[in-house]
């Protein structure tokens, strides 16, 4: 295909596909800022996600909902594919509920952990001393759990195809991570196996598949983490740059 300017592009789409709806644009609001400033923010930014560890121990101090209300709120500005926003997600503190959502997680857990791991998987794991305790669920004072919306159910009840869900949840869910690590809180990215009954318990449409379980709140005064150490920027990417000397 020969290259071509924008303009002409648009006007053989359009002949192309006379009755597609035409997008609705407006500017974009965009402050550059000088580069000392980003150097100083990126340094910034960074350094705060790098104090951020992944705890299962978690204090019973209670958490404001509107902390919640705000992570929830900064996920759904993740990107997402055709814009279909394909997450919900259910926030609990009612302890009640949280206790049931405990014994089943760690019914399937116990299950999963002594019948279902292969070895090679337990193996990965023993290293992070997780196992199918839950005590993360009962003892946050929120468990947030995010769902992805396999295909959307339109307001007339017809269903219409969602895209890239995957991606759309797992970006959707790193932002919801960072939030909260940035407002003061601690989260765990938990993954009950399998997660059927958390629709069940939820009571989610069958649209929704659970995702992740995110126990939400301080860590406990005592909380450890395993002693790990996060891979170096050479093991994480590759350059194709005009500083590269070899
Ligand atoms: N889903 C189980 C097991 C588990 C799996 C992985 I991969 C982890 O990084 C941690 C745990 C559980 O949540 O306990």
């Amino acid at each position: 295909m020969s290259a071509h300017s924008e303009a002409e592009a648009a006007d053989e789409y359009r002949r192309l596909f006379p009755d597609l709806p035409k997008p609705v644009f407006e500017p974009l609001e965009f402050e550059r800022r000088p580069l000392e400033e980003m150097r100083a923010r990126a340094a910034e930014g960074y350094a705060e996600l790098d104090r951020r560890r992944t705890t299962r121990d978690f204090s019973t101090d209670p958490v404001p909902r509107e902390l919640i209300e705000l992570a929830i709120r900064s996920a759904g500005t993740a990107p997402s594919g055709a814009h279909r926003q394909p997450w919900t997600f259910v926030a609990v503190s009612d302890p009640e509920l949280k206790a049931r959502i405990r014994e089943a997680t760690e019914n399937e857990e116990h299950r999963t952990y002594t019948e279902r791991m292969p070895d090679e998987w337990r193996r990965a794991l023993a290293p992070l001393g997780t196992d199918w305790v839950k005590t993360h669920i009962t003892d946050a004072p929120w468990v947030v759990v995010l769902f992805r919306q396999n295909y959307a159910i339109l307001d007339d009840a017809s269903q219409a195809k969602n895209y890239y869900v995957a991606e759309s949840v797992g970006i959707c869910a790193g932002l919801f991570i960072a939030a909260v690590h940035h407002m003061g809180l601690a989260t765990l990215t938990h993954t009950p196996n399998p997660m059927k009954f958390l629709c069940d318990l939820l009571g989610r449409p069958k649209n929704e598949t659970a995702v992740l379980l995110f126990p939400v709140g301080y860590p406990a005064v005592d909380a450890r983490v395993p002693k790990l150490a996060r891979k170096a920027l050479v093991e994480i990417s590759v350059w194709f740059d005009e500083t590269s000397t070899t």
